[in-house]
């Protein structure tokens, strides 16, 4: 080969080991710049939300609290975004419409009473939408629960029970552990610290 037939005129040591000394070298480099790619690719990805919460309200945010903490144990990255179906349509347009593209691929909608907003997001985009409906003083959250569950035939918006913030945490986790090892791996710790309790 072109490595053999190379000719070494150096005395301080034979052919056969300086040749040795240069392949090990040339490895040893390839390996580390390897790792430093990987590590960088991974550290590109730990910052890249995966999740995105969106809220109806400000007043929705203290029991959504249970939502991002759970996504924080977890480990996974979210984006936050507070836009109303009827008070800034035009945001929550963009902000379901430009969702996946940015890499989000589950969606959690939190709204009270007449809670259309998970149904709105679930329109702009193709990502699954889980809704978490709002406890609410008139109905206690029945308005807000039957507004999400009753999403009619062809534009899903998967429900979790009234309040439940920290359920849609770990289901939109289980989502994206359907495709990738390291959050079904959470759940599956999960799990068993469950059954340790
Ligand atoms: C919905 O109406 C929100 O999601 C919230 O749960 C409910 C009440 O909103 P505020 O009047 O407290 O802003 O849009």
């Amino acid at each position: 080969s072109w490595f053999h037939s190379l000719q070494f005129p150096f005395t301080w040591t034979d052919g056969p080991t300086f040749k040795k000394i240069i392949l090990y070298t040339v490895r040893w480099i390839l390996d580390v710049s390897a790792y430093l790619k990987r590590r960088n690719k991974g550290a590109e990805m730990a910052d890249q939300p995966v999740v995105g919460i969106i809220m109806g309200s400000k007043s929705d945010l203290a029991t959504m609290e249970g939502c991002t903490a759970e996504l924080e144990r977890l480990g996974v990255p979210y984006e936050l975004v507070i836009a109303s179906a009827h008070r800034t349509p035009d945001k929550v347009h963009q902000w379901a419409e430009t969702a996946a593209d940015r890499g989000l691929k589950v969606i959690i909608a939190a709204a009270g009473k007449a809670a259309h907003l998970g149904g709105v997001v679930a329109a702009f985009t193709p990502l699954p939408v889980v809704g978490v409906p709002m406890k609410t003083s008139d109905l206690g959250g029945m308005d807000s629960l039957l507004s999400m569950v009753q999403m009619p035939s062809g534009v899903p918006v998967a429900c979790v029970a009234i309040n439940g913030a920290k359920n849609a945490a770990i289901y939109a986790t289980q989502i994206l552990g359907a495709s990738l090892p390291e959050y079904r791996e959470k759940i599956v710790q999960l799990k068993a610290e469950m059954a340790d309790a």
